[in-house]
């Protein structure tokens, strides 16, 4: 028996049935553990590798409602980059870039991560000045971004239009080399197998109805559909239903939730070097490596909770992608998704403690938490075990939304909201 839900084909890519070890076989809940995290995604099976392999915390369960990897991880288009504006952005998700350089490494899993560069295209002279302001910014981080013309743009990335005649013409670009995709859902397996390897429980089927709390306002456990389990301390890790945890504990969480698509095309021979965004045109696109060309739009206009967007706004991004790279014109399109982003009024994430004794938030990473992963791991683990933030995270508070101390990276955030 395995301990996770892994679907067939991938099962018998990897063996699983043949020599998974015995004691990973599926668990039951235990009564107690010194940490639950509620979500299987990347973020929370991240946060509980890095508590066993940092803190020596073991006594872990990830309890996930539906089979891990099954929300936000594993349907984005893998987009990892860190050419974010503000110092607080920019140290947190350049932290993320640089575990994910040594994490094929650390967790013996090719997660596939390939830092084939991210080009962000400007198209009007408002989108050059801003584009401009951030590579100056990035470059006082220490971050890595260039400036393109729209020439080098090309000699980059050869399939780009960059005719003046476009309806959006291509007035430069960013390049950040380091910046590239990852195989998303090998993230979560990844992060899977070397938590539970460590000993953590992954509690698949299982969702949490409800926080438990002590008479002293302390957590003491969660209500799940498989009963209760009692925890000293409870994460919250569950993107778009966060905010309908937190309000079982009676925190109020200013998160709101929109549907985000995103589809690839028939798989082709490698055509496309590099990932290329552009907001203007609400379009994003890179070629995956088993050659299907994946290809994102921009938030939906109204708040859902449905995986799914209407069919209009795929076509608005394909049309901009067709004239943005008109040699995939007569490409087909062979499935399209949704998912549903958890977005803070100032699209910055909230990552730490609560006004709950022993309750933690990981949330509202929207459009961009995927590139996030390890770093949103990293630092959940240590703000648990610590019971205090990391310096990296100590800005990214819930409590920034009563002080008015937002740390606003709208314009960064690179998916058109
Ligand atoms: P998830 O993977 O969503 O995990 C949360 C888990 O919580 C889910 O498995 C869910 O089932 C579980 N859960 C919910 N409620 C309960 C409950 N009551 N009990 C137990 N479990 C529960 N980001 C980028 O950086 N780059 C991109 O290119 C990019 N593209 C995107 C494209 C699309 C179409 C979408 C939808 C998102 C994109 N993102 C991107 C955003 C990124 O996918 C997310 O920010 C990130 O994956 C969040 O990871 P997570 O682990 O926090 O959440
Ligand atoms: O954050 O780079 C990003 C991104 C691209 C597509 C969705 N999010």
């Amino acid at each position: 028996m395995t301990r996770f839900s892994f679907p067939a084909l991938v099962r018998k890519a990897i063996g699983a049935d043949k020599d998974w070890p015995e004691q990973w076989a599926k668990p039951d809940p235990k009564s107690d553990y010194d940490v639950i995290i509620v979500g299987a995604g990347g973020h929370g099976l991240g946060a509980a590798y890095y508590l066993a392999k940092e803190h020596g915390i073991t006594n872990v369960a990830v309890v996930e409602k539906g089979w891990l990897g099954g929300g936000n991880t594993a349907r984005n288009t893998a987009i990892i980059r860190s050419n974010y504006l503000y110092e607080e952005s920019a140290a947190l998700y350049d932290h993320a870039l640089g575990l994910w350089e040594g994490l094929s490494q650390d967790i013996n899993y090719n997660v596939m991560f390939s830092q084939r560069g991210v080009l962000m295209l400007a198209h009007t002279v408002h989108d050059v000045q801003i584009f401009k302001r951030h590579i100056h910014a990035n470059r006082l981080n220490g971050v890595d971004n260039e400036w393109l013309s729209p020439e080098q743009a090309k000699a980059f990335c050869p399939p780009l239009n960059i005719s003046s005649s476009a309806r959006y013409p291509v007035l430069g670009a960013t390049l950040q080399r380091r910046g590239g995709v990852a195989r998303h859902d090998a993230v979560a397996w990844a992060y899977a197998r070397a938590a539970a390897a460590r000993g953590v429980d992954i509690l698949e089927n299982c969702a949490v109805t409800g926080i438990s709390r002590a008479r002293d306002g302390q957590v003491r456990g969660v209500e799940t559909t498989r009963g209760f389990i009692g925890a000293k301390k409870i994460a919250v890790s569950a993107a778009a239903h966060s905010s309908v945890i937190m309000d079982m504990a009676g925190v109020r969480v200013p998160i709101e939730c929109f549907p985000l698509q995103a589809l690839v095309s028939e798989p082709i021979e490698p055509a496309f070097p590099c990932v290329v965004l552009s907001n203007t045109v609400h379009a994003y696109i890179s070629q995956s490596d088993k050659g299907e060309l994946v290809i994102g739009a921009g938030t939906e206009q109204y708040v859902s909770y449905s995986q799914g967007g209407p069919l209009h706004s795929i076509e608005h991004t394909v049309s901009a992608i067709c004239e943005m790279f008109p040699i995939f014109t007569r490409l087909r399109m062979l499935r399209n998704w949704g998912g549903t982003v958890d977005v803070t009024p100032d699209r910055s994430p909230i990552l730490g403690k609560t006004p709950v004794p022993g309750l933690y938030l990981n949330g509202g990473w929207g459009t961009g938490g995927f590139k996030a992963t390890p770093g949103a791991g990293h630092l959940l683990a240590w703000t648990i075990a610590r019971d205090e933030p990391h310096p990296i995270n100590a800005p990214f508070t819930l409590e920034r939304f009563r002080t008015g101390r937002l740390i606003d990276e709208a314009a960064a955030a690179a998916v058109a909201h």
